[in-house]
């Protein structure tokens, strides 16, 4: 109900509505004073008239304005507003950013709005402490500790300890790094081993905190969505041992875009760790690296755009806390100058056609650079760069002259191929310096950051594997909230009204699917190996792909692209370019170049490699980069299916990161496309908390001498007619439990097994409340 003298205002309905009630955006509807221009009843009677040509979501917006806006951000948790539609939900939210309040709950899932702006106060070392020592957390304000503090307590798990997973989503600049990083020194505080020794350098805690400042200047990148941008995906497993102390961690990570090392959109950077060097290094750097301070490189666009990520000094400080040597430091920075330079080598058409292109007289001092800091030999890096090696059966390679457009893609395909090592090289560097032996843990919390959806101008290859990405994320969290849920309430025989939500499967099929899909029609068209047409390869897909209603094409358009519904919006991806990503070529000429290398981390990053097999040849053998993709994600489907998982979502309140806007357009696509209605109308019907009779009973039982049957030990099912003695050896535990407990009245005065709190299904004891 509207509150007495307050102001509703009718800037916040649909222009359809407005219509409909003769108003603009400044009318303000008012209750309770004299002389208004529409009082509540009057609404209200509009509404009932209008009632039957109003369709639900306007329905949804009118009761919208019935409920208590001045109280609004005090919902702590969205399944408390009544009624629960994407309008009540987004004014909550509205109204609580408007407080400065940036957390939300939804049933099982956190909901965080970026504030775009420092909140220092909400993530000191005391408030960690308060959320950890809490008895209940959860009654504390909504914060990203509760999340962190669920997941540290429940590692213990009711009968055996269980793996937890904390995968923090939303869209490009929601937050999600920024989330991580806030989770990691979350633990990295109250699960420190090392309290003895808090300022050695040596500490696991700070090794681990450190690998975030390193992977994100050689990971992230400035995009038009956010200025630093997770160009990879990553899941940290922190290990915790039997105390439950932090020991050691491991990272993986998924398909770093590289392509971005020699090529940026427009008003885009290259990786962080560039422009650190070229901002942050020491004369003497500057001139073994020969980068004066004029010096313009191809590969370093917005140079001058000054962003907190380079700070070169905080990467040279982690690697020195992760035993990344100078020595070693003098290698890495030595190679990424020599793709600098590589980027400014341009070439030009030969003046006799049989011979290969001619090199822009600019760039040979470029060349011959890149070669001295490579330590790999000049003539024959010119020569890998013009001249192909053709093998024609067993005889010798037929050496062939390369186009202009093909140099330019060697030298590309050169940068793309060393810089990709470098980062894995550095993954795996990281990971021996953190990860503890197998003997010294035995549990791990597991935070899962990847790339946000994202859509932009041109979208290819890259953008479609992040999308992916996201929606594999999207299902794991259908698949296990929406749908295993409610499957489950069915299946224990509780009456439930099933909650309809988006199933994003049919997106999955069309992208993943067999036997056709996108990726298996890429990869066809990848392993014939032949030059593939663009417009050919979009009349095939628009053949093969016709029925299905995710894809799309756009008349209009006169580039070849496809068009795939997403869960988070449609997304147009051009075809040009894209077959050739996904084949990913590497010659072998490249290789066999780099392993002569005389430096000598370029030399072991490369040694192991088989320079034939990074080709696509033959049919077998290509491995293309959506297959590789595709079976990443699937592993860490599993490790996530094998855990808990806690679901936080980044909520972006506005496109231009400004702080503290909130626009309400942006946040309603992003709470509708993640499923965030049907969550908390799950959550708010639901029993969160389920525990077999065995080991309900196994753990409670001695309050009321009640012991489970020992044909329930095994956690099994039960014969049917075990239910109603079993069911009210629960309920006898639970009454004497909460007699002392007044907040559950239905339950002292409830005497059948069944109550809105607690249901006892087939197997097991479901629980609204965490009552014990
Ligand atoms: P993302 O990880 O979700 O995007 P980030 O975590 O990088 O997004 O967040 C983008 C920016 O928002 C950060 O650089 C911070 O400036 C700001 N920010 C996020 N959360 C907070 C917070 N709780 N308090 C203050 N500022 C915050 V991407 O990696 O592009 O998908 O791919
Ligand atoms: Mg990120």
């Amino acid at each position: 109900m509207a509150d007495k003298n307050h102001t509703i205002p009718a800037k916040g309905l649909l222009s359809s509505n407005r219509k409909n009630w003769d108003c603009d955006k400044s009318t303000h509807f008012e209750s309770g004073r004299k002389n208004h221009q529409i009082k509540v009843h009057d609404l209200r009677e509009r509404v009932q008239a209008r009632r039957k040509s109003l369709n639900d979501s306007l329905e949804g917006e009118v009761r919208a304005f019935l409920i208590n806006e001045a109280e609004l951000h005090t919902y702590d948790d969205l399944t408390k507003v009544n009624p629960v539609t994407p309008t009540t939900v987004l004014k909550c939210l509205q109204a609580r950013y408007s407080a400065r309040v940036f957390y939300t709950h939804a049933g099982c899932t956190l909901v965080a709005l970026n504030p775009f702006h420092p909140v220092p106060h909400l993530y000191s070392l005391d408030v960690m402490k308060e959320y950890h020592t809490a008895p209940k957390p959860q009654e504390f304000k909504p914060h990203i500790f509760i999340v962190a503090e669920e997941a540290y307590r429940n590692v213990q798990g009711q009968i055996e300890p269980i793996n937890q997973s904390l995968v923090v989503s939303g869209e490009s600049g929601a937050g999600k790094t920024w989330t991580s990083r806030c989770l990691m020194k979350y633990y990295a505080t109250v699960a420190a081993s090392s309290q003895s020794c808090q300022d050695t350098v040596d500490r696991i805690e700070k090794r681990v905190l450190d690998s975030n400042p390193i992977m994100e200047a050689f990971g992230n990148a400035c995009t038009l969505r956010n200025n630093n941008s997770s160009r990879f995906g990553k899941y940290i497993q922190l290990q915790l041992n039997r105390s439950q102390l932090l020991v050691g961690a491991s990272v993986q990570t998924y398909l770093l875009e590289k392509t971005r090392v020699a090529f940026q959109a427009t008003n885009e950077r290259n990786f962080h760790i560039f422009y650190q060097m070229m901002k942050g290094a020491t004369e003497q750097q500057r001139q073994e690296w020969r980068m004066p301070h004029d010096q313009r490189f191809n590969w370093l666009p917005n140079a001058d755009k000054t962003l907190e990520e380079d700070c070169f000094e905080d990467t040279l400080e982690a690697m020195v806390h992760l035993s990344i040597d100078s020595e070693k430091q003098a290698q890495i920075f030595r190679i990424l100058a020599g793709l600098l330079h590589l980027g400014n080598v341009a070439f030009s058409p030969p003046t006799d056609e049989s011979q290969p292109c001619d090199l822009e007289e600019a760039s040979k001092v470029f060349l011959s650079t890149t070669s001295e800091l490579l330590r790999i030999p000049v003539e024959e890096l010119q020569s890998c760069l013009r001249v192909r090696a053709l093998k024609a059966g067993r005889q010798s390679a037929l050496l062939k002259p390369c186009s202009q457009a093909e140099c330019g893609v060697r030298r590309d395909c050169l940068a793309k191929v060393i810089y990709a090592q470098l980062f894995d090289w550095m993954v795996s560097f990281i990971n021996k310096s953190m990860c503890a032996d197998n003997s010294s843990w035995c549990n791990f919390i597991g935070l899962l950051d990847v790339y946000g959806f994202e859509c932009f101008h041109n979208n290819n290859l890259e953008q479609l594997c992040i999308n992916y990405a996201n929606e594999k994320l999207q299902q794991h969290f259908v698949g296990h909230y929406l749908k295993a849920q409610q499957e489950e309430y069915v299946s224990e025989g509780l009456k439930w009204s099933f909650v309809k939500y988006q199933d994003n499967q049919g997106c999955l099929d069309l992208i993943e699917g067999s036997p056709t899909s996108i990726f298996s029609l890429l990869n066809e068209v990848c392993r014939l190996n032949r030059a593939s047409d663009a417009k050919q390869v979009m009349a095939r897909l628009e053949k093969e792909l016709s029925g299905n209603d995710r894809v799309s094409w756009d008349k209009f358009s006169q580039q070849p692209h496809f068009i795939v519904s997403h869960y988070a919006g449609k997304v147009s991806y051009q075809i040009e370019g894209m077959m050739e990503k996904n084949k990913d070529p590497v010659p072998p000429e490249l290789i066999r170049l780099l392993q002569q290398s005389e430096d000598p981390l370029m030399h072991s990053m490369f040694v192991d490699i088989d320079a034939e097999g990074v080709t696509a040849r033959g049919h077998n053998k290509v491995v293309t980069v959506v297959s590789k993709f595709k079976n990443s994600l699937e592993s860490l489907m599993k490790i996530l299916h094998d855990t808990t998982p806690h679901y936080t979502r980044c909520i972006k309140p506005n496109p231009d990161c400004r702080p503290l806007t909130f626009k309400k357009e942006e946040v309603i696509t992003q709470l509708e496309a993640c499923g965030i209605v049907e969550t908390i109308n799950i959550s708010a019907a639901g029993f969160p908390i389920r525990i077999p009779y065995a080991s309900f009973l196994q753990r409670y039982g001695l309050i009321t001498h009640a012991r489970a049957p020992a044909q329930l030990t095994s956690l099994n099912g039960f014969e049917s007619g075990d239910k109603d003695s079993l069911g009210s050896a629960v309920m006898d535990v639970l009454r004497v439990v909460l007699r002392r407990h007044t907040a559950y009245p239905q339950l002292h005065s409830d005497t059948t097994t069944h109550s809105s709190l607690v249901h006892c299904g087939r197997t097991k004891v479901f629980l609204t409340h965490v009552m014990l």
